[in-house]
């Protein structure tokens, strides 16, 4: 304790006395002087990144965020400092050099965030085709005054420098040790920085710069300097990952597709050939949510009554990866797993698919998709083309207001609402149409209660007290878990699809139209809470112990058994047919293509699921990370484990053909997306036609 306080004292005295010495020999003023050019590369830096994130971004978080100027601060003066390295009568080029480059960044991202909210990703470079589209539109309408704003900074060390020169500032002489002394001082200075602002970082800020697709968030945590840094990185690595290995990944292809069986006819093919599609992707709905009352009052009474009216799907399951929503969209629409790193939306934009959209799109079909989302979310702006959608409305295209957001952007009511309007616009103009409403209320944290409106998840009795009077009690039950808020937050997504499918009807769009709902994945919530939801013991407003006789183990395999979504198929005359039923075998998103293709009369000759009426019981849903579920077994491949789901005995023999089929499965589907083999095959294909037509 005692040598604590005098080291203290010592501290103090010695900071005491540094303090003293900078103010008696005017230091900070004499270093000042002797490092303008420096200083005014670092200010000027600071200043055109600060100022882009005011522009950009309007949040009171934003405006007192210490992190991104830190950030920035750091990367300035380490690549600064590294200006030291050079003789004076140098430096100036370097620092107008670098102050150019930095200016230019902020000056793109500024335009580009006018134009399209988001920020500026070089991998957008590759998607030069589409340039030309918005080019004349970006100049008259995305460049503003404030954008000339940036080229200030270079301007002003030219200027600073001119005035320099006539004092002969840059003449001055400065040996290899000096220089080198200086240089290193500086960039240690910019160290210790970075160091300050990497303690600043939570896991989440970690994750998200490696995903690097939420880019207001990077932007916003990192400051616009290292964010584009990390995009070069990020959008270089696919183009690594395709290098090595094509060949192999070739080979394995062919014999992957040689023995694939012709899909053969059965009593769906074509019973939609020539409808309208709409389908509706529900963000983080659960089925078990359609098994859920609270007070007597269903949490998805419009889910349940689609249910009830087409084919449910009841045992389906969305096997996404990092890439969450854009996962599910990714295996609806091509029938592909997630790739094994990175994301196939951001990542693997300009490759080959054989989407819906698009083979839909060749059967005459006009294709669209709406969702009220920044349009660069998951990189759906450059994606959604090579998915062959005919046209991508995004939050550009909608009336967002203050009053109608709720969390991500505007509600599903709202969107819902706009989106018919366009629709009606729609069918009159195209005779068949395939549209994706993609929806976003109901999105993590489930935190905007005054917004979901009232439905409390709470206990409500009347019992008869002590004495003999009729009481109303409430027991919280879900109120204040997030399992609880999450109910509240479907709830009201929920009646947003009650809405819109009242409205499309009014609207008479619902006559010739197949409407297919899917979960696009599971909310991603406490196993505690569902313990909580299926052993709450109301007399102590407690969980009930494991040792009691009613208590019901919600253990990891019910948990991840319990992450299932919804998949309705619905149309408005299917309730008097026999195709309305439940539908129990295990399916996955990757099997929606092939099994709604046959039904509307497309095939994707490289689908990677299958026809569900084609596999039935047979049917294997395989997970990214190598997990794999039947009718009969769910397999935990990281423990080498399994769950038998029925009393048949389980063979050590069929564990592991399945798990060689998974692992195969998800090699030939990343190798597909990393080595755009679709597009080689096409080529091949092409190949031999124009081999045949020469004669050859
Ligand atoms: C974003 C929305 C949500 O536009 O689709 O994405 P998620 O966070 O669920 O992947
Ligand atoms: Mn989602």
């Amino acid at each position: 304790m005692k040598n604590l306080k005098n080291s203290w004292n010592r501290l103090k005295k010695s900071l005491k006395k540094n303090l003293k010495k900078v103010k008696e020999e005017h230091l900070i003023r004499e270093y000042a002087k002797n490092n303008v050019l420096f200083l005014v590369f670092i200010f000027t830096g600071v200043l055109n990144s600060t100022m882009l994130r005011f522009f950009c971004i309007n949040s009171t978080e934003n405006y007192l965020a210490i992190a991104p100027i830190l950030a920035d601060l750091a990367i300035l003066i380490i690549v600064g400092g590294l200006g030291y390295l050079l003789k004076p009568k140098n430096r100036f080029g370097y620092y107008l050099g670098f102050s150019i480059f930095f200016a230019a960044i902020c000056l793109i991202n500024s335009i580009y965030y006018t134009y399209y909210t988001s920020f500026a990703s070089v991998s957008m470079l590759s998607l030069t085709q589409y340039i030309g589209d918005v080019g004349d539109a970006v100049v008259e309408q995305a460049i503003q005054f404030k954008d000339l704003l940036y080229v200030l900074a270079p301007i002003i060390l030219v200027l600073v420098n001119s005035r320099l020169k006539k004092k002969n500032y840059n003449k001055v002489i400065e040996v290899k040790s000096e220089r080198k002394k200086k240089a290193l001082k500086t960039i240690g200075v910019g160290a210790v920085l970075a160091i300050i602002f990497l303690f600043t970082l939570t896991p989440t800020d970690m994750s998200r710069l490696i995903k690097q697709w939420n880019r207001e968030y990077i932007v916003m945590k990192y400051g616009i300097y290292i964010y584009q840094a990390n995009d070069v990185v990020a959008s270089i690595q696919p183009k690594i990952n395709s290098l090595f290995g094509y060949d192999q990944a070739k080979k394995n292809f062919n014999d992957y597709f040689k023995d694939k069986e012709e899909h053969k006819k059965n009593k769906y093919t074509d019973i939609f050939e020539g409808k309208n599609v709409l389908v509706i992707h529900g963000e983080s709905l659960q089925t078990n949510l359609m098994d859920l009352s609270f007070n007597g009052q269903e949490v998805t009474p419009n889910l349940n009554r689609l249910a009830e009216e087409g084919m449910f799907f009841s045992n389906f399951y969305s096997p996404v990866s990092v890439g969450t929503s854009s996962d599910a969209e990714l295996m609806f629409n091509t029938s592909l797993l997630p790739t094994k790193s990175g994301t196939a939306f951001v990542s693997y934009s300009d490759r080959t698919y054989n989407a819906t959209p698009g083979l839909l799109a060749e059967k005459g079909y006009y294709t669209f998709s709406m969702h009220g989302n920044n349009a660069d979310f998951w990189n759906r702006r450059a994606m959604h083309k090579s998915l062959g959608y005919d046209r991508f409305y995004s939050k550009e295209d909608y009336n967002v207001t203050e009053e109608n957001t709720v969390g991500l952007g505007i509600n599903d009511y709202a969107f819902f609402d706009q989106s018919v309007e366009k629709i009606k616009k729609i069918a009159d103009k195209h005779e068949k149409w395939y549209g994706m409403l993609m929806m976003l209320s109901n999105h993590t944290p489930f935190s905007e209660l005054d917004k979901y409106g009232d439905f409390p998840v709470d206990i409500k009795e009347t019992i008869t007290n002590e004495d003999g009077q009729q009481e109303d009690v409430t027991y919280p039950y879900m109120e204040g878990t997030k399992l609880g808020n999450y109910f509240k937050s479907a709830h009201y997504a929920d009646g947003a699809i009650g809405e819109l499918m009242a409205k499309l009807e009014e609207e008479g769009l619902l006559e010739n139209t197949v409407v297919i709902i899917y979960g696009d994945h599971d909310a991603r919530l406490p196993r505690s809470d569902y313990n909580r939801l299926y052993n709450y013991d109301k007399e102590n407003d407690s969980v009930l112990d494991e040792e009691d006789p009613n208590y019901k183990e919600y253990d990891s395999y019910q948990y991840e058994l319990g992450r299932k979504v919804p998949l309705i198929i619905w149309t408005s005359d299917m309730k008097d047919t026999d195709l309305n039923k439940e539908y129990t075998n295990v399916m996955s998103m990757y099997d929606v293509e092939p099994t709604i293709g046959n039904m509307l009369g497309y095939e994707n000759d490289y689908a990677l699921g299958h026809d569900i009426f084609d596999i039935k019981d047979k049917n294997i849903v395989v997970f990214p990370n190598g997990n794999w579920l039947t009718n009969k077994v769910y397999y935990n491949s990281q423990k080498g484990e399994y769950l038998s789901l029925t009393e048949e005995a389980v063979s050590e023999e069929e564990i592991k053909e399945n798990s060689e089929y998974a692992s195969a499965l998800l090699d030939v589907s990343n190798d597909i997306i990393v080595f755009d083999l679709l597009k080689e095959d096409q080529t091949d294909e092409n190949r031999v036609i124009e081999n045949q037509e020469k004669g050859t």
